[in-house]
């Protein structure tokens, strides 16, 4: 069980640098790099991410020091959210194959 955590772990920080490193700062996500990662990643999920105004609250709710950006402290407690909320979300974003 410790291994898939593990695995777990490994899977987020590479989805998060996948679009931290878009513009910017390369280890914190803008707008719009949280926006790509949502429904890029999520779209399933959080079906209105697309929606201006839900990417909007998501970000507000994630900048807890409000500079703005989401660093990955930030981004591990959205992860954590939906874990909670949605318990296959892991299962299921493991399974996904690699397309490269
Ligand atoms: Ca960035
Ligand atoms: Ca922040």
């Amino acid at each position: 069980l410790s291994g898939k955590l593990s695995e777990r772990k490994q899977l987020m920080i590479q989805t998060f640098h996948k679009y931290s490193g878009n513009e910017g700062d390369k280890y914190t996500l803008s707008r719009a790099e949280l926006k790509e990662l949502l429904t890029t990643e999520l779209g399933t999920y959080l079906g209105n991410a697309q929606d201006k105004e839900a990417v909007d609250k998501v970000m507000k709710d994630l900048d807890s020091n409000n500079d703005g950006e989401v660093d990955f402290t930030e981004f591990v407690i959205l992860v954590g959210a939906l874990t909670v909320a949605c318990n296959d979300f892991f299962l299921e974003f493991n399974d996904k194959p690699e397309k490269k």
